[in-house]
């Protein structure tokens, strides 16, 4: 339960601490109040194990009238997930289940609502209650809804994912096309594409599964390509009926599986990216070798092929884009956009492409994370100011200047060719480590120390420029408005051992004065 809110106005650190004889909940001996923003993976994940730990005075602020978050919102044909489900699930509720090695979008938003459904995630979770502002009152939280409703709590977890906010393209005219037009997230099902003749932009890794899909049922489908993508197949796979029942009798079968590919794609992909030279060649090998086998056509091949280096965009696992590109109903316009007219797209060499439906498959706005709530921490400092449009956080999950206050999937952190469920999950582990540090040293509150947060995020701009990210000659979502990606820079392994094993020293570690004054206890 929150507590009740006796007071307004942010007074920031080093003044009046909480409600009015309320004693901060470590020194009182009372559960932590920790409001949770967001019910997709992170959300639930952070739901059960903060209950396992003994954590139990949760809510969770879900801003729609589901969970699931990703897997909710996109629905768009294809819809798949590139990393093995038995490693892209939830570590408590391994599955048997899983129909395919890559699951398709239904099943997993299936998964996730059966997982917080088993789990009594839901219990705690206020449905279509958006969250409009956090401020920070020290030592506590004052949250606020979008309807207006105001609540305290000792801990925020923010658990608001990364890609939610879709970015539309900047082109002229594309509010005049007369065709149905909608972004990928958004995907309008009321539409019947079966005979259209249908326009995709962008070729990331959402338009690569929706060609894949939908190019056999279109009349005619035009990829209008931007920049050319390098894809690895997806080696996809059936699970029989028999395999289900050998993993049901024997489950620690899946926890083997489970580690397999965690072993699999940290070593692989996951090294092509940071440094890993032959494994970043053997990819680019494997890619060359996917669109020369895929693709006969000399001239389609050469459009086809990117100048930059494998993975430096987020490398694309799909089996299915390729044979729809090379269909006889599919055109892949690389001419420039000049703009969308109200019949379709006109290309800069003059082309009047005719549409009956223009996709955007045009991806995501990446800074946005927990905004557009606004976050206001010590002193005043505004989340979105601090950032600056340059997402940052200590270990992707602590921002100096705002205590008592943790992200899950924060900037900064390993993204990619990952399970981002098992990231979650070491993330919810680190806040558990934190709340274990207050109650036992009988803390008001943790803030991650400005100079340690520095530190570590000039070592990473030192490190970036050494992985594929930077050296691999691309542009790609994953760059900030400094020109060097938000993401974690060396191997994905090195992250998972800090955060199992926190360094104090690199946070200010509080103490409450007689209910009304917060000192340093370090
Ligand atoms: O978005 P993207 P996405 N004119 O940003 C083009 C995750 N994901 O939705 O490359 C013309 O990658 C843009 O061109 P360019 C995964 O992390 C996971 O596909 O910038 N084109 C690009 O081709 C992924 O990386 C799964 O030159 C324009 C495309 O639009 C992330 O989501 C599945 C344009 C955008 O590609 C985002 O993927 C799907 C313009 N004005 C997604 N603006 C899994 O399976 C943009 N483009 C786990």
């Amino acid at each position: 339960m929150p507590i009740e809110v006796m007071s307004t106005g942010n007074v920031g650190e080093e003044s009046a601490g909480g409600p009015a004889g309320e004693r901060p909940w470590a020194e009182a001996g009372r559960q932590p109040s920790i409001a949770i923003i967001g019910a997709g993976m992170s959300g639930i994940a952070a739901v059960v194990k903060l209950r396992k730990a003994g954590y139990t005075d949760l809510t969770v602020y879900e801003k729609t009238d589901r969970v699931g978050g990703t897997w909710r919102e996109n629905t768009y044909p294809g819809l798949s997930c590139d990393v093995p489900s038995r490693w892209y699930s939830f570590s408590f509720a391994l599955t048997p289940e899983w129909t395919h090695r890559f699951s398709y979008g239904p099943e997993i938003q299936a998964y996730m609502e059966k997982v917080a459904a088993d789990f009594r995630v839901t219990d705690v979770v206020r449905f279509n209650t958006p969250v409009a502002r956090l401020v920070y009152e020290g030592p506590t939280w004052r949250l606020t809804t979008a309807a207006g409703e105001v609540h305290r709590y000792d801990v925020v977890v923010a658990a608001t994912g990364i890609l939610h906010k879709p970015a539309y393209p900047d082109i002229e005219g594309l509010s005049s096309f007369e065709g149905a037009s909608f972004h990928s997230a958004r995907w309008d099902h009321s539409v019947e594409l079966a005979g259209k003749r249908v326009g995709v932009i962008g070729t990331g890794s959402t338009a690569a599964q929706i060609v894949g899909d939908i190019t056999e049922k279109v009349g005619a489908m035009h990829v209008f390509q931007r920049t050319p993508q390098w894809m690895v197949p997806m080696p996809q796979r059936i699970y029989s009926e028999g395999w289900k029942r050998v993993l049901r009798l024997l489950p620690f079968l899946q926890r083997v599986a489970y580690r397999y590919y965690y072993e699999f794609m940290l070593r692989t992909f996951a090294a092509a990216t940071v440094g890993n030279q032959k494994m970043q060649e053997r990819v680019s090998r494997l890619c060359q070798k996917n669109l020369e086998e895929n693709v006969a056509d000399p001239a389609l091949r050469a459009k086809l092929t990117p100048d930059y280096q494998a993975a430096c965009k987020r490398l694309i696992l799909c089996s299915a884009f390729y044979p729809a590109i090379t269909r006889s109903n599919a055109h892949l316009i690389t001419e420039r956009i000049e703009r969308i007219t109200p019949r379709g797209v006109l290309t800069t060499d003059g082309t009047e492409h005719e549409l009956d439906a223009l996709v955007l498959a045009t991806g995501f706005d990446p800074t946005a994370f927990i905004l557009p709530t606004k976050v206001t921490g010590e002193q005043g400092r505004d989340l979105e100011e601090f950032w600056d449009g340059a997402p940052r956080a200590h270990r992707a999950v602590a921002v100096p200047g705002f205590p008592n206050f943790w992200m899950l999937e924060g900037p900064t952190g390993p993204v990619g060719n990952l399970s981002l469920i098992m990231i979650s999950e070491y993330q919810v582990d680190y806040v558990i480590s934190m709340l274990d540090k207050m109650k036992q040293d009988g803390l008001a509150a943790i803030a991650v120390r400005e100079d340690a947060f520095t530190n570590y995020n000039a070592a990473m701009r030192e490190a970036l420029p050494a992985t594929v990210w930077v050296s691999g000659g691309c542009t790609s979502w994953y760059m900030d408005k400094t020109g060097l990606p938000n993401l974690y820079p060396w191997p994905p392994r090195q992250y998972l051992r800090d955060l199992r094993d926190p360094n104090f020293s690199e946070f200010r570690l509080m103490r409450d004065v007689d209910g009304q004054r917060l000192r340093s206890a370090a």
